[in-house]
């Protein structure tokens, strides 16, 4: 899958993708990162991007040309890809989301900054997605939970790919059972018992009991979707 990333801040994404699942998947061919400097389709010699606002209040906002020429040329480079704009007005991200955009053969994320994007850039793109209700400065690090969550769903990334399908919301609605590693005893805590006896049925049954406790509570709301 090829990622390009539009962003004001590019040098914000070197620590993360440097990092070993993304690294490994870049390494085996598996995703392609590529990041795209919103500053090189500025406008002008000072090559501007933003501008205040028409009705006045707060802040600056993102021009259309800048950012049109930006997507479009991402476009020509990563044919087929959905084009994601990051905004705290968008759709919800989810698990679900994650799953579906794994099965793209690519993907454009526009990462706003300042007040915000002008409202007509939105018509040049296919979606617009928060991860969540709460603000932050700018699109960068929504860009980068989106291509951790989408990245490690790439089958051949995870390696066992057990693990991705095992875990919280995969199954929808479920948080994750606990998990126990050596010692079997620490400061006072014993491994529980079921776990250590090796008999699956009840493990598994242990386990999604656990699930659905923790489930019930931490996530209170979504045990009135699940069966
Ligand atoms: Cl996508 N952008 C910003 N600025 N804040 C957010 C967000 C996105 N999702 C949640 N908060």
């Amino acid at each position: 899958m090829k990622i390009d990333i539009i962003t004001l801040f590019p040098d914000m994404f070197k620590g993360p993708f440097d990092m070993s699942m993304i690294w490994k998947a870049q390494d085996r061919g598996l995703a392609q990162i590529n990041l795209i400097n919103l500053r090189d389709f500025g406008l002008g010699t000072r090559h501007t991007v933003d501008d205040t606002p028409y009705g006045g209040g707060d802040g600056m906002v993102l021009k259309p040309e800048p950012v049109v020429a930006a997507i479009e040329a991402a476009r020509t480079a990563n044919p087929g890809a959905r084009v994601i704009a990051l905004t705290p007005s968008g759709h919800r991200y989810s698990q679900a989301m994650a799953a579906e955009l794994s099965e793209l053969p690519g993907l454009i994320l526009l990462a706003g900054h300042y007040e915000g994007f002008d409202e007509r850039i939105l018509t040049y793109v296919d979606d617009q997605v928060s991860i969540g209700d709460y603000v932050l400065t700018g699109g960068e690090l929504p860009a980068m939970v989106i291509l951790d969550s989408v990245v490690r769903l790439i089958p051949g990334v995870l390696g066992g790919e057990a693990s991705a399908a095992d875990e919280s919301f995969s199954e929808p609605d479920l948080l994750e059972y606990p998990h126990y590693t050596r010692p079997q005893e620490f400061r006072g805590e014993a491994v529980p018992e079921v776990l250590q006896n090796g008999h699956h049925a009840e493990i598994a049954k242990w386990r999604r009991a656990q699930a659905q406790a923790k489930t019930a509570k931490f996530r209170p709301d979504l045990l009135k979707n699940s069966n």
